[in-house]
């Protein structure tokens, strides 16, 4: 039934590709994909080369071009430019059938100049114009049919490889696309769990900065326990030239990715983006779940809620170990994610933090906004007197740490 493997779009020769500075730029990115990776730095220069005007052009098509109404949304804070945050509540609903089915997976490789924070933007290399990019969800026992389109406007080849997969490259020799390309490969997802899955065209950890991860999750065939919210959250660092906070278009540093000595750090793709942007909600009362990944490409996340426990913590993304219960801390390895659940017993704001807390103040932090009654017995602020003083008059300004 699947057996359409190869498409005319498929046989495609690069030495008739009429676009030569592109095409020299992007053989450069083809030398990386066959292990030169010393090459990575001159393939660097090379797009920092790029004219600059080339910048702006893209920029503008992104505006005008019909891709922006079906792919971009646009950030309500920055009206003026698309926005690349991905909406943490975008998780597809569990599944409800109980027979292994083929399904459709499409990924289209973007890349986006879009904010990083109120001052700065950068350009983001995306699946589907977010970063993360958009949740999988299928179930353990499903034939997964993956299409890779890589949009024509991009200025390097991408791929993806998905960590749930059982073979080559998890698929990303298989769907190595220039731009304006697509490829196709199928798999079985036999290993039910939460896996991260990335573009791995070399320099992967510049793919990989750049914006370029998301998480799959292979329900195993009983599905999850049910809760009331699934959230989606992801953690990335960005290695720009210029120091944290300055304004303008930033540039990416081969040498600090090298260093692993990030400028920013960023749940959902910007700064502020599970903050300003698209803050966890929950009532008292309700159950949530977070599905947690690191997209990285280096650093080591020691996941907290400011003012939560984690009732159960999935480590390594298993669902079908026995959850860890009662944790103050979930940590996720770089390519790595986890799964915490939590009943939020009395409203406030929650921080959502990597515990290593300098990064907080290079970008890394979210709300989980709780509304509802106080619950005077489980939490109560006292004034002098030991008189209780309602949350309303609290001062929620302050992030408590
Ligand atoms: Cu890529």
């Amino acid at each position: 039934m699947s057996e359409h493997v190869r498409r005319p779009g498929n046989s495609h020769d690069p030495v008739r590709e009429p676009k030569l500075n592109r095409r020299s730029l992007l053989l450069g990115t083809a030398g990386l994909a066959a292990g030169a990776t010393l090459a990575a730095p001159a393939a660097f220069a090379q797009r920092r080369d790029f004219p600059n005007r080339m910048l702006h052009q893209a920029s503008h098509d992104v505006h005008g071009g019909s891709l922006s109404s079906r792919v971009y949304t646009v950030n309500p804070l920055y009206p003026d430019m698309a926005d690349i945050a991905e909406n943490p509540a975008n998780v597809p609903p569990p599944i409800e059938r109980r027979e292994p089915a083929t399904v459709q997976i499409e990924l289209e490789t973007i890349e986006i100049e879009a904010h990083l924070d109120a001052h700065a933007t950068y350009r983001f290399w995306t699946f589907n114009g977010t970063v993360p990019g958009p949740f999988q969800r299928v179930r353990v026992g499903d034939t997964v049919e993956v299409l890779l389109r890589n949009h024509e406007d991009s200025w390097f080849a991408h791929n993806v490889d998905f960590h749930a997969v059982t073979g080559p490259g998890g698929g990303a020799e298989a769907t190595t696309a220039y731009p304006g390309e697509e490829r196709r490969f199928r798999f079985k997802a036999l290993n039910p769990g939460l896996y991260v899955y990335h573009c791995a065209v070399p320099s992967v950890a510049m793919h990989i900065s750049n914006g370029m991860y998301g998480l799959i999750l292979i329900e195993p065939e009983e599905g999850l326990t049910s809760v009331d919210h699934e959230y989606y959250v992801m953690q990335g660092e960005i290695y720009t030239e210029e120091r944290f906070g300055s304004s303008g278009l930033l540039h990416e540093s081969f040498d600090k990715l090298m260093d692993e000595q990030p400028e920013y750090y960023v749940f959902n793709g910007h700064v502020g983006a599970l903050t300003d942007h698209y803050p966890l909600r929950a009532q008292v009362g309700e159950t949530v779940r977070i599905f947690f990944g690191v997209g990285g490409p280096n650093k080591m996340s020691s996941f907290h809620v400011i003012g939560e426990i984690f009732d159960r913590v999935y480590l390594e993304g298993s669902v079908t170990n026995p959850p860890l219960r009662d944790s103050q801390m979930m940590q996720v390895a770089p390519g790595g994610a986890g799964i915490v659940e939590f009943t939020c017993e009395v409203p406030g704001r929650y921080v959502l933090v990597d515990h290593a807390l300098s990064r907080a103040e290079r970008g890394l932090a979210g709300y989980l906004i709780v509304d509802g009654e106080e619950d005077h017995e489980i939490f109560a602020a006292l004034d002098e007197s030991g008189e209780v003083i309602p949350h309303s008059e609290l001062d929620t300004g302050a992030h408590g740490h």
